[in-house]
């Protein structure tokens, strides 16, 4: 974000930003931002993934179109399981209702992709998607969570260093 584009008015900016020390402000900079049409929005580090969650497993094999196929272990909560806490503002009753959300997913470079809140729902395609809180082992805390998409063949939405998420529903397309 750039300093113009900032809301807050220039001296409580300042006396906020003299205030935080260093670290808190890079540890903030790691909380993954989960917004949109939610009745709970929430910001998470990758501990609040690993200690609020049921932690799944998943060994994966994805190509990269520059790199070949990578092999990788995870372990994190299901992204459904997440996104259920943050309670979308969907009739939960209604499958219809249901299948009309979306999910952006951005990582801290600016590379994102799109989910249909139906892949991940069990009355759907009821996909194993995870939040990774690991990888190979290693804790993703330094670098941030990772989308794990176990069903795609190619890994350009293994999503890392995860910033956000959005949830909600698009526009319906004009009639012709
Ligand atoms: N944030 C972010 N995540 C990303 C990408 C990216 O450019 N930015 N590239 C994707 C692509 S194309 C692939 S193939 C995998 C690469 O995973 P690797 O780090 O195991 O090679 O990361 C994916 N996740
Ligand atoms: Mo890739």
């Amino acid at each position: 974000m750039t300093r113009t584009s900032r809301i807050d008015p220039p001296s409580r900016t300042t006396a906020v930003r003299a205030a935080a020390p260093e670290d808190a402000v890079r540890a903030d900079a790691r909380r993954l931002v989960i917004r949109g049409q939610l009745r709970r929005p929430l910001a998470l580090t990758v501990a609040d993934l690993r200690e609020r969650w049921r932690q799944h497993r998943a060994a994966v094999v994805f190509d990269c179109a520059k790199n070949g196929p990578r092999h990788h272990t995870f372990h994190g909560p299901l992204l459904r399981d997440v996104i259920d806490t943050a309670e979308p503002t969907f009739d939960a009753r209604r499958r219809k209702d249901r299948s009309r959300y979306l999910l952006t997913v951005t990582g801290g470079d600016g590379h994102h992709t799109v989910l249909s809140w139906a892949e991940i729902d069990p009355d759907f395609g009821d996909a194993p998607i995870l939040l990774a809180t690991a990888m190979d082992g290693r804790g993703l805390d330094g670098t941030g969570s990772q989308l794990v998409v176990p069903s795609d063949r190619c890994g350009a939405r293994y999503i890392s260093a995860i910033s956000g998420i959005w949830v909600g529903t698009c526009a319906p397309p004009e009639r012709p």
